[in-house]
């Protein structure tokens, strides 16, 4: 018994504080964030449809909307959160040393990112894969022809280790022209330092809006991974994981019910047993995440479902205009499944 207790006793004390180099951190996130006001949300400053500063001087896009439906689900207010914009290098070292208290920033889920890095990937807000885009004059039709060329991309990402994969596994040579942030990837295609601009798909529709002759580029056919981006959070919290997983798993089963901005207050009268539980009419799950049992229901008013966030910002009806595809809910032919409210 006495081992036992102790045993107990240590382990809850590795779990309460987490130590990073010199800073501290606590494992209480949720107690962080009521604190502080505010939820401190890592994105990506400039990529359309993901996270880009509006023309009003108000973020939006698709991570932002996870940022913004954490702050609701916490505070019922979307807006009480404070972005902090990090390039692809920056990223996972600020969510380690506590800079930010979640990451939402078209960041891939791989092994080596969830198992060594101290980080927990909270579920895949968009299923991406890799793409390739040329310049028409190239004349190019397949990344298969594309033996020789200078390929421009960021440093610090998946992209420049699937292209590594990609040339040796079909003996094909090319030559790497880094950079830093997206921009000066931009610039470096478009000023012709390279021939081809590599990146996720769904970027390079992203990007290729912001050249001056969009035209002029095309987007080869090939997808040369498996990129699911999602939020990410510190290991040694998982009341704050649960917060940020299940507020996303609620987007998408509210979606999936049919449970929209405009319809919520409606559907508090429904008689639909998983859209009582969802909305906190019946069962206090909101409770068990230390949230109040309607915490869906300021989500659903000031951010959307799911499909409703897609559409707005990467959707069809979107400068992006990108299809569902595998984005689309599992019964709709797409892969995207939340496991239920109940
Ligand atoms: N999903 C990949 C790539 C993410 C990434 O950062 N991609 C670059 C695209 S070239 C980007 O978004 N850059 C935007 C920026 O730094 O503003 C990863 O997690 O490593």
């Amino acid at each position: 018994m006495m081992l036992r207790s102790t045993i107990v006793k240590m382990s809850l004390a590795t779990v309460a504080v987490l130590s990073f180099g010199s800073t501290t951190l606590s494992a209480d996130t949720l107690s962080d964030v009521q604190k502080n006001g505010f939820v401190k949300c890592g994105v990506d400053g400039g990529l359309p449809g993901f996270s880009e500063v509006g023309s009003d001087g108000v973020y939006k896009g698709i991570d932002v909307d996870l940022c913004r439906a954490v702050a609701a689900a916490v505070f019922g207010d979307a807006k009480k959160v404070k972005y902090v914009a990090l390039n692809a290098k920056e990223r996972l070292t600020a969510l380690q040393s506590g800079e930010i208290d979640m990451l939402s920033r078209n960041t891939t889920w791989t092994f080596t990112r969830d198992a060594s890095l101290g980080l927990n990937f909270a579920g895949v807000n968009y299923y991406d894969g890799q793409g390739f885009m040329v310049n028409k004059k190239l004349g190019v039709k397949s990344a298969k022809e594309l033996d020789g060329a200078s390929i421009c991309l960021q440093t610090g990402t998946t992209t420049e280790l699937n292209v590594a994969d990609y040339f040796r596994s079909n003996k094909m040579k090319y030559k790497l022209v880094s950079y830093d942030t997206n921009d000066q990837v931009l610039k470096g295609y478009e000023t012709g330092r390279c021939d081809v601009l590599t990146s996720d798909q769904s970027q390079l529709y992203g990007l290729r809006i912001k050249l001056a002759k969009p035209d002029e580029s095309i987007v080869l056919p090939e997808v040369i991974s498996k990129e699911p981006l999602g939020p990410v959070v510190r290991q040694g919290d998982d009341k704050w994981f649960d917060i940020v997983k299940w507020t996303l798993y609620g987007m998408l089963n509210a979606e999936e019910a049919g449970v929209t901005t405009a319809n919520v207050d409606a559907m508090l009268k429904t008689d639909n047993p998983d859209i009582k539980r969802l909305l906190g009419v019946e069962g206090q799950l909101g409770e068990q995440l230390g949230l109040k049992k309607d915490f869906m229901v300021p989500v659903l008013k000031q951010v959307g479902n799911y499909g409703e966030s897609f559409e707005a910002t990467v959707g069809v009806g979107s400068p992006l205009k990108i299809a569902r595809g595998y984005n689309a809910l599992w019964n709709k032919g797409g892969i995207q499944y939340a496991p239920p409210f109940r």
